[in-house]
């Protein structure tokens, strides 16, 4: 009985240790790059704050001195606005014409960029005087998400491609193919640029993708299933898809959105593998 058991039970550490290494070992296509800390993210509440629960966000920024900047889309209900972040409520709104779907928005210097849904058509606000404005025109097939690292434009336009776009000429400068392993991700959505990684909400899913500029590859993925799953829970059954990541670099908080969600969460990441 004893050797049986000790057999039993080599086999059982031979088996752990394979399954060890198989979880461990990572794909070819991550090979030879500076591992991710984890691949799969979940995270811990750290605070909550209102939402306008009629602000359909597409785009969503830190501003400083706990303000952030929002643009909404829907046809005839589509804004740029400044909103205060501890009580969410909006300090600045400026109504963008019926025809326009404000989509993905980011902050270069003083100045506010926002693309629009289905269109080539972008503006330009001053961040202190929203109708100081110009627009402009870009290269993708739409506007969906913006985000900036400070010097080129980020944008995506719901396909798999991540665009740097010179935010004079709005000349794409460099474009990637977001993949994870080797599959395409399709449905970029809102972007935010944090540590040289830009993180993209895939829409229709409740996952962000981090992912790295230089080659488009999916680093890691964070996973937000709870936050949607719990307002649906709390009755808040109008609420659409997750969408909306700001990063306040300064305090290094993260926090994300979705669009028509009544509240807009402070979190922090956890690994899970
Ligand atoms: N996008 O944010 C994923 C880029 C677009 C969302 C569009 C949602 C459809 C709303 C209904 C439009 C009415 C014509
Ligand atoms: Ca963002």
């Amino acid at each position: 009985l004893i050797a049986v058991a000790a057999a039993l039970a080599a086999l059982l550490l031979i088996a752990a240790a394979y399954a060890t290494w198989r979880v461990g070992s990572p794909p070819a296509a991550l090979l030879g790059r500076p591992a991710a800390a984890s691949r799969f993210y979940s995270f811990d509440l750290v605070r909550e704050y209102p939402h306008d629960p009629d602000a359909f966000t597409q785009g969503l920024l830190y501003g400083g001195n706990d303000t952030l900047f929002e643009s909404t889309g829907l046809y005839h209900r589509s804004s740029v606005r400044e909103v205060e972040l501890p009580t969410g409520k909006v300090l600045v709104h400026h109504q963008m014409d019926g025809d326009m779907f404000g989509e993905g928005l980011t902050l270069l210097g003083d100045r506010l960029f926002q693309v629009t849904w289905l269109k080539n058509d972008g503006f330009i606000y001053d961040r202190h005087n929203f109708t100081k404005r110009k627009s402009f025109t870009h290269k993708m097939r739409d506007g969906w998400g913006l985000a900036t690292d400070g010097k080129v434009l980020f944008g995506s336009d719901g396909s798999s491609k991540l665009y740097q776009m010179d935010p004079k000429s709005f000349k794409v400068m460099k474009m990637v193919t977001v993949k994870y392993q080797d599959n395409e991700v399709p449905n970029i959505n809102e972007l935010e640029y944090i540590d040289g990684e830009v993180w993209a909400n895939v829409w229709q899913t409740d996952c962000i993708a981090r992912v790295s500029p230089e080659d488009g590859q999916v680093l890691s993925w964070i996973f937000l299933h709870e936050l949607r799953r719990n307002l649906l829970n709390s009755g808040y059954t109008n609420i659409d898809v997750l969408n909306g990541i700001a990063w306040d670099e300064g305090n290094r908080r993260l926090f994300v959105t979705g669009k028509l969600w009544p509240k807009l969460y402070e979190i922090k990441l956890r690994p899970v593998v």
